[in-house]
């Protein structure tokens, strides 16, 4: 929140930008003795996977189209908006733009909690999409559950950067705190290509702890279905639902759908459950933030921004489920899962009837299949190493082995106990650190619902992200006072990957 005694640091902040760039040298603030030296190169340049998530060009999908595609309409049509349901998104925050003004912040988890400004918020674009796809109150743009209560918890920072040592606490953080806003619904749309045994694999086990404590889990198969058939962790654990992407060809028949060119097969093993639309999807855009200023193309009138993905999917998938349990709240995760696999829709290029089929809630409400899954049991005794596969964060050194983002030690047999025991996180402390001493504690994640709030309340508009964020110069210079990210090497830090399918 914007206040009268915030502002002239900003006022000093945004002269530090202006001197840098003129004489390349920062005056230092007060705290300089703390500061990591600064990097001159700019954050991880955009890699060729997130210029196909927001490409200019294509179906044009709004979320009304959306809602007839998947028949959410007769839902809404019985009431059903999701209300009393809690849908939690672990991405990279929501921004608080018109229709998400009523997002409820869990913990800032993320690189960026650091920096006053940015914790919760969603400065990369990624989980303010999504968001407004699964609950946007906009009546131009609404939301398929417009009235579920949305938990954002942050993990992805302001370029999409994240460790899946933050994914995973912030699976524990929503499976130990699922009773405060009835959470019944995870929506991650997050992935690694892992190759690690789902069986024993950490992320996996997370997931599969969230579905048996009654949590529908919904992932997003991954993106790389033109170089790969496997789809990504977590959505390899066979419990959860794996959501892949159709392309619509913005007709609300499915008889012309086919599945998106990114949107893997599958193996033998894994295959997708159900697809969804993710093939130019309009939802809602971050003014100024990453995405938004790194492809302005992908802009459309009205505050929306077009993106592909199974991320997109998986979205719709988890407000169909919301819908669901508000009709039915009896309903399992297993239940759930069955019922949408029965009303979905085989699509006409698959003649074998095998293939995931297009979801359809409508059938999915009416569906009576009782749900029974029989698999093997995880216990997450892997590693932390295998569940990144390729995906690590780039410091001074790659963060890589068994520590989690702190540098902690991780001993996975010691977190699978606490994490299948729901004891993984004590207070603000998960694998022996205090992940939230700063970040959220005393800012009071409960009380922090943005009712009426707006970008142009707290002043967005007037300075906005591009003048002081993210762009070129990185946050560090200024909010990282010697509290324990740096430990590693924070700047000139990137990634190497898009984990954000
Ligand atoms: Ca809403
Ligand atoms: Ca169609």
């Amino acid at each position: 929140m914007m206040t009268a005694a915030s502002r002239p640091r900003l006022v000093r902040l945004l002269l530090v930008v202006l001197l840098t760039s003129v004489v390349g040298n920062i005056p230092l603030p007060a705290h300089a003795d703390d500061l990591p030296a600064r990097s001159s190169e700019l954050p991880s340049p955009p890699s060729a996977d997130e210029a196909v998530s927001w490409e200019a060009e294509g179906t044009t999908a709004t979320l009304d189209h959306v809602a007839e595609a998947v028949r959410a309409t007769r839902l809404h049509e019985r009431g059903l908006t999701g209300r009393g349901i809690g849908i939690a998104l672990i991405d990279t925050g929501v921004a608080p733009v018109v229709g998400l003004t009523d997002v409820v912040h869990g913990p800032d988890i993320s690189l960026d909690s650091q920096a006053e400004q940015a914790q919760h918020y969603d400065v990369y674009g990624h989980g303010t999409h999504l968001a407004g796809i699964i609950t946007s109150d906009r009546l131009d743009a609404p939301g398929l559950a417009p009235d579920a209560t949305l938990l954002s918890v942050k993990v992805g920072a302001y370029n999409g950067a994240v460790d899946v040592s933050q994914v995973i606490a912030g699976i524990d953080w929503v499976v130990q705190h699922r009773e405060e806003h009835n959470i019944r619904v995870l929506v991650l749309a997050y992935g690694t290509d892992s190759t690690q045994d789902p069986l024993v694999d950490p992320l996996s086990h997370a997931v599969e702890t969230a579905w048996h404590n009654g949590i529908t889990v919904v992932t997003a198969a991954g993106n790389d279905g033109q170089v790969r058939d496997s789809l990504v962790n977590p959505a390899t654990n066979p419990w959860v639902i794996a959501v892949g992407a159709v392309d619509t060809q913005g007709t609300r028949r499915v008889s012309d759908d086919t599945v998106a060119t990114f949107s893997p097969a599958g193996t033998p093993a894994r295959g997708p459950d159900v697809l969804a639309p993710g093939v130019g999807m309009v939802s809602a855009r971050v003014p100024g933030g990453y995405l938004d200023t790194t492809f302005p193309g992908a802009q459309r009138p009205g505050d929306l921004f077009r993106g592909n993905g199974t991320s997109q999917a998986a979205a719709v998938v988890g407000a169909g489920v919301a819908l669901m349990l508000e009709d039915d709240p009896s309903l399992t995760p297993d239940d759930v899962k069955a019922r949408i696999v029965d009303g979905s829709k085989v699509l006409r290029q698959d003649g074998t009837g095998e293939a995931p089929g297009m979801l359809n809630l409508t059938q999915a409400r009416t569906s009576d299949v009782i749900g029974a899954q029989v698999h093997l049991l995880s216990s997450g005794t892997g590693t932390l190493e295998g569940a990144r596969g390729s995906y690590h964060l780039l410091g001074d050194s790659p963060l890589t082995g068994e520590q989690d983002i702190f540098g902690q030690p991780f001993d996975s047999v010691v977190w699978a106990a606490e994490a299948t025991a729901l004891t993984s996180w004590d207070g603000g402390t998960w694998n022996n650190t205090e992940w939230t001493g700063w970040g959220w504690d005393g800012w009071g994640w409960d009380t922090a619902e943005w009712t009426g709030t707006t970008w142009d309340g707290w002043g967005w508009d007037g300075w906005g992200w591009d003048g002081w964020g993210w762009d070129g110069w990185g946050w560090d210079g200024w909010g990282w006072d010697g509290w324990g990210w740096d430990g590693w090497g924070w700047d000139g830090w990137g990634w190497d990957g898009t984990q954000w399918d």
